[in-house]
């Protein structure tokens, strides 16, 4: 090889290039998705967002959408859809009853979201609930489910 230094900054200099290619694409796919896809998905649905949360809970390195949402119609709702996005499309939709997220910060870190949620006892009103219980929602590739707060798994509500 002639110009050895020469074609090993030229390898550089590509590889460099590739990559900043993959990510300037990955960021105008994440703008498309919170300015055109989201909130079509969401006007489509009857729901306004209700805080969304970027992170990656299944550690795949693809960016995912933490989305609360409540119904139009409602002014006080207590079920409140909640989804996973990645890659623009639904990886999970859970109905929360009055979630909260307890781990909003460390998603990424618990490959789950740990939600707050009141356990409904028969004499109570829906304003006023006594106790808790903790509902996770746990992501592992593109796989999504709920367990208990001992880890173990509980169905679906949605
Ligand atoms: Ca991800």
């Amino acid at each position: 090889m002639k110009y050895p230094k020469l074609t090993a900054l030229l390898f550089i200099i590509l590889i460099g290039a590739m990559i900043y290619q993959q990510r300037l694409y990955r960021w105008l796919q994440n703008q498309e998705f919170i300015n055109k896809t989201l909130p079509t998905f969401l006007n489509a649905n009857g729901l306004r967002d209700d805080g969304t949360i970027e992170t990656d809970i299944n550690g795949n390195g693809v960016k995912d959408y933490i989305v609360e949402t409540i119904p139009l119609e409602c002014g006080s709702c207590h079920s409140r859809p909640l989804y996973i996005f990645e890659d623009g499309k639904i990886l999970f939709k859970y109905i929360m009853d009055d979630g909260e997220i307890l781990n909003p910060d460390t998603i990424s870190l618990d490959h789950a979201i740990i939600l707050k949620e009141p356990t409904r006892l028969d004499n109570e009103p829906l304003c006023c609930p006594s106790k808790y219980h903790i509902t996770k929602i746990k992501c592992k590739n593109s796989q999504c489910g709920l367990y208990d707060s001992n880890d173990n798994p509980i169905k679906a509500n949605s």
